[in-house]
C-alpha cells in the first residue's frame, strides 16, 4: 500500500507526477470540504507536501495523527509551525541551496534596475517622452557604492559575491558576527543603515524579523538611500515604508515580497521610485524544477526509512 499524502495546493507538474506515483495523494486545494477530507483521510495521513506561503499550521498537523513529515518547496519556513512540530516528532525538510544562484540575481537585479531607473526610463520611452522632452534625469552608477545585507546566510553570501563584482563595498547584520567573512558586521542594523546606500533584505521571515526594517532604519538608510526586500514582506513594517517613500526620507526600493501577498497596497503600485516583483526570487524553470526535485527525494528518503537531505528540524 502507498503511503499517503497531504498536498497543500498546486505544484509543479513533474512533481505532482512524481508524487501521483509513489503515494495516495489527498489535494487539499481540490477538495469540495476541507473539513470532511481531514475527517476521513486525516488519520492516514503520513506526509505533507507545501511551500513557503501555505505552509503548515498546528492546527492541521493536530488533524494528522500519523503525520510524520513535511517537505516544503522553499528555503523560508516560517509558515510552517516548527515548534509545534518540533513537538509533536514531525520532520520537517526545506529546499536550501538550490535556489540561492537566482535569489542572489533578483536582489542583483533590483538593485541594477533601482540605480539605472530601468523602469521608469522603460515608461518614459514608450510614452514618447523622451522624443518630447528629451533625455530623461540621470541615474546612478553603482561602483563604489556600498551595500548592506540584513542576513548574510547561503543567498545573503551570494548577494555579496555577485555584487562584489560590480565595486561594491560589503556590509551586513545578523545576530551575530561570522567568523572567516571579510565583511564589515555591524551589531546594530540602524547604524548598518546609516552607513550604506542600498540596504539589502535576506533573513528568514518569522517573530525574530518581524518589521525589522522600520521607520528608523529607513530614516537612517536615507533620501539617497534604496530598500531592496527579497526576504519576506513581514521584514519591513510596509506603512513606515510607504511613508518613508512618499515624504522622500527614503530614495526608492525594489520589492519582491509583501506583508499581505498578493496583495500589493495601492500607493506602492503608484510610485515609479519602487520596482515590484510578484515574489518571484527562486522563480525560473531550472531553480523551481531544482526545488521541485528536492521535495520529491526528501519524501523518498523519509518514507524510504532514510534521512530527509535537508532537514529543518
Ligand atoms: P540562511 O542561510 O538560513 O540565512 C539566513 C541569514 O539570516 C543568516 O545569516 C542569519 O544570521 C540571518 N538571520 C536570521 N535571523 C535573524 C535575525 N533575527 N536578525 C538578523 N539576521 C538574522 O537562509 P537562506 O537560505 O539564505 O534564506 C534566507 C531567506 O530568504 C529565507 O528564509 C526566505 O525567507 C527568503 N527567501 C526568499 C525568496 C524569494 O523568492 N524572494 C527565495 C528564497 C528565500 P544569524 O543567524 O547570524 O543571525
Ligand atoms: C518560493 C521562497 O517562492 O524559498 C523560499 O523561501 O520564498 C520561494 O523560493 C516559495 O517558497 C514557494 O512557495
Amino acid at each position: 500500500m502507498k503511503p499517503e499524502i497531504l498536498m497543500m495546493g498546486p505544484m509543479m507538474p513533474h512533481v505532482e507526477a512524481a508524487l501521483d506515483d509513489a503515494y495516495t495523494v489527498h489535494r487539499l486545494h481540490e477538495a469540495a470540504d476541507r473539513d470532511v477530507l481531514l475527517a476521513e483521510a486525516g488519520p492516514r495521513i503520513r506526509g505533507i507536501a507545501t511551500d513557503g506561503h501555505l505552509g503548515a499550521s498546528a492546527e492541521v498537523m493536530d488533524r494528522l495523527p500519523a503525520l510524520e513529515v513535511i517537505a516544503c518547496y522553499g528555503v523560508g519556513t516560517d509558515a510552517i509551525d516548527l515548534g509545534h512540530a518540533r513537538t509533536k516528532g514531525v520532520t520537517v525538510a526545506n529546499t536550501p541551496g538550490v535556489l540561492n544562484d537566482d535569489v542572489a540575481n533578483l536582489a542583483v537585479a533590483l538593485v541594477l534596475a533601482t540605480s539605472r531607473h530601468l523602469v521608469a526610463n522603460d515608461a518614459y520611452v514608450r510614452q514618447g517622452r523622451w522624443t518630447a522632452e528629451g533625455a530623461p534625469p540621470l541615474s546612478r552608477g553603482l561602483r563604489g557604492r556600498k551595500v548592506g545585507i540584513l542576513g548574510l546566510g547561503r543567498i545573503g553570501k551570494d548577494i555579496a559575491e555577485k555584487l562584489t563584482v560590480f565595486g561594491c563595498p560589503i556590509a551586513y547584520h545578523g545576530r551575530r558576527e561570522q567568523e572567516g567573512v571579510g565583511y564589515e558586521y555591524f551589531a546594530d542594523l540602524t547604524e548598518m543603515a546609516a552607513a550604506v546606500d542600498f540596504l539589502v533584505a535576506i533573513c528568514p521571515g518569522g517573530p525574530s524579523t518581524d518589521r525589522i526594517v522600520n521607520a528608523d532604519v529607513l530614516a537612517a538608510l536615507g533620501p539617497e538611500g534604496t530598500f531592496i526586500n527579497v526576504a519576506r514582506g513581514s521584514v519591513h513594517d510596509e506603512t513606515a515604508l510607504i511613508a518613508a517613500l512618499l515624504n522622500g526620507t527614503l530614495g526608492m526600493a525594489g520589492l519582491d515580497v509583501f506583508a499581505d501577498e498578493p496583495r500589493v497596497p495601492e500607493a506602492l503600485m503608484k510610485m515609479d521610485k519602487v520596482i515590484l516583483q510578484p515574489h518571484q526570487g527562486s522563480g525560473t524553470v531550472e531553480t523551481r524544477r531544482a526545488m521541485g526535485d528536492l521535495v520529491v527525494e526528501n519524501l523518498r528518503r523519509h518514507f524510504a526509512g532514510e534521512p530527509v537531505a535537508t532537514p529543518v528540524t
